[in-house]
């Protein structure tokens, strides 16, 4: 038999770079929140890979479910449909990329444009159909603690040092009251991902907000900043509170162990035979990327 070439579209990094460029283009947004699209991006690309089950292998980023007015419609992903809406032109630009693709790539260049560390990742995803969304509850409940944390990073296979550093990325971004009920953002920088929220979770006064909205905490000295009862439970959990140290300590360690875990977070529930490469680094130098 002689090989037909395909007819196909095979995408190659250097397609991908564009995608990536095409992303970072639409992060800037005057007026909106703090200037920038990329925290609610990088929430979309967390909440669409963080249903994952490793019991049952369902949920993930490979089916981009959140698609779907049934998983749309969960209250954890209230106000994603603008990180949604905001990537759909570059799914038309690009249309031969997969929303989960799309997505957690979005996710990617979220948190290196803001500052943070590479992220290795890699095309494979595939759109799914809607008897692939996940039940509703299994995106954290921002007003309980730790055991609670536990279970749902639990489920998805992270452990407590993997917990803590994930939950980091609350540097970046705020809370809406037209969205989750909570407000405000957690630092005095939201558009730039570092190791602020250990430091000010460990070194400032916080108290409960008076208001008539959900129990959140304020810190007292300036009463602009947030922290959510989950937030807090990063340091009032024993075994917790060592890696928040270790993290507000080492900001080079934070940005290691963030890499890592939420590398392996955007490939939750993807199946090894769909991958298309190893894991790469994509928006970078080529000498970092080499
Ligand atoms: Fe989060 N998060 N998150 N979060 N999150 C919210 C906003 C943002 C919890 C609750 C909330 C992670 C973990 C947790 C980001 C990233 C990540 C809001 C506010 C709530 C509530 C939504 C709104 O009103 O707009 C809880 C609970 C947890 C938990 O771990 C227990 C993780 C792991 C990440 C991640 O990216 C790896 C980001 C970014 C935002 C800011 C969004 C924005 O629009 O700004």
């Amino acid at each position: 038999d002689s090989a037909k070439p395909s007819a196909a579209f095979v995408p190659t990094k250097a397609d991908y770079e564009k995608v990536y460029n095409a992303i970072t283009d639409i992060f800037d947004k005057e007026g909106y929140d703090d200037g920038s699209l990329a925290p609610v991006i990088l929430r979309l690309a967390w909440h669409a890979s963080g249903t994952y089950n490793k019991e049952d292998g369902t949920g993930g980023s490979n089916y981009a479910t959140m698609r779907f007015p049934n998983e749309a419609g969960h209250g954890a992903n209230a106000g994603l449909s603008v990180a949604r809406d905001a990537l759909e032109p570059i799914k038309k630009q690009f249309p031969w990329i997969s929303y989960g693709d799309l997505w957690t790539l979005a996710g990617v260049a979220a948190v290196q444009e803001t500052g943070g560390p590479a992220i290795p990742w890699r095309a494979g995803r595939i759109d799914g159909v809607e008897a692939h969304q996940t039940p509703d509850g299994r995106l954290p409940d921002a007003a309980q603690g730790s055991s609670h944390i536990r279970d749902i990073f639990g489920r998805m296979g992270f452990n407590d040092q993997e917990m803590v550093a994930l939950i980091g990325a609350h540097a970046l971004g705020r809370c809406h009251s037209d969205r989750s009920g909570y407000e405000g953002p957690w630092t005095f920088s939201p558009v730039t991902f570092s190791n602020e929220f250990y430091n000010l979770l460990l070194n400032d006064a916080w108290q409960w907000k008076k208001w008539k909205g959900p129990a959140q905490y304020e810190d007292k000295k300036t009463k602009s900043l947030m922290m959510l009862p989950a937030d807090m439970a990063v340091v009032q959990d024993k075994e917790f509170k060592k890696w928040a140290q270790t993290y507000a300590k080492d900001e080079q360690k934070f940005f290691d162990d963030f890499s890592k875990a939420f590398s392996t977070m955007l490939e939750l529930g993807v199946p090894k035979e769909q991958w298309k490469s190893e894991p790469y680094k994509v928006g970078q130098p080529e000498a970092a990327a080499a």
